[in-house]
Order: C-alpha cells, then structure tokens, then sequence
C-alpha cells in the first residue's frame, strides 16, 4: 500500500538563487499540503548520514559539501501516493533529463545541484522526516 507522505529539502542551490518560494508554490499547486517545514541547515554529520547509502560513491564528498554549504528548507509532505506523485514532480535527477513541468527542470542547475529531494520509499519518507523533524509523528 502507498502511503501518504514524503519528505522533500529545498537544496542549498536553490535557496541561495530564491528559488524557495516558487518552489513551494509548484509544490502546493501540485495538492501537497505542508505538514512541517523548516529554513535550516545541515551539518557534515548530519549530511554525511543523511546520503550514507551513497558513501562508496565517487560523488559522495561533493554531495556532502553541497549540502553543508548553505541553507536549506526541509518539510513533510501529504498527499495521497505521496512518494511516486513528488517522484514525478521533481523530475529526474539530472535536469537534462527532467520532464518539462518538474521542478527540477525548472530550477536544476545540475545533476549534483539539483534543487530538490524527494524520499524514494514510503520506509526512506519514515526515516528522513524522523531525521528532521522531532515532531514528525505529531504533525
Ligand atoms: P535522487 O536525488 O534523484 O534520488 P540519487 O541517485 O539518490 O538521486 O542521488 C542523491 C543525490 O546525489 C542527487 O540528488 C544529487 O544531488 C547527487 N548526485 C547523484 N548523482 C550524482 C553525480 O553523478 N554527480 C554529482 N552528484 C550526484
Ligand atoms: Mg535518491
């Protein structure tokens, strides 16, 4: 069964080039309602766990310094087949790739830079909005 929420960050890129607020709206505009978000930002720890399925990749240390390196908004999704509907929203990891329409085509810069997360599991949406959020199972 589907479940519905996901959890998404408005990556360092995008928050630096003000981006956030179309962003949202795009999100929203898509029938996501926001359950909890938050302008903060990540340490190297905390980056470093967060993408720790992708530490024997040759991109991993370049992906931790992009986190870490600017502020971020995070925030808990609903919708109902929450997970695969922001899957299709935000795109394809590269944006050369990306569907026009998606977010990531929109304001990707790169396949690194690229805007935006969007959890790949119902059991991944679990964990990183429990990552996050100490509130997460309030909301
Ligand atoms: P996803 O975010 O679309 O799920 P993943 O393959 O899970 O993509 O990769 C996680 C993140 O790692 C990407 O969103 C991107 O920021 C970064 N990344 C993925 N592949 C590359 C790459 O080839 N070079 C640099 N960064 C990458
Ligand atoms: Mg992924």
């Amino acid at each position: 069964m589907s479940g519905n929420r996901t959890f998404t960050m408005i990556k360092p890129d995008a928050v630096e080039a003000g981006n956030t607020g179309n962003i949202i709206q795009m999100i929203t505009d898509a029938g996501f309602s926001i359950k909890a978000m938050k302008l903060t930002n990540l340490s190297k720890e905390q980056a470093e766990e967060f993408y720790a399925v992708h530490a024997e990749r040759p991109f991993y240390g370049e992906l931790v310094s992009y986190m870490t390196s600017g502020a971020i908004v995070a925030a808990i999704l609903e919708k109902d087949n929450a997970v695969a509907d922001f899957r299709a929203l935000i795109g394809a990891t590269d944006p050369a790739e990306a569907e026009a329409g998606t977010i990531r085509k929109a304001y990707a810069e790169s396949k690194g830079r690229n805007a935006v997360h969007g959890s790949d599991s119902d059991e991944n949406a679990g964990i990183e909005c429990d990552f996050h959020f100490e509130i997460a199972e309030l909301v």
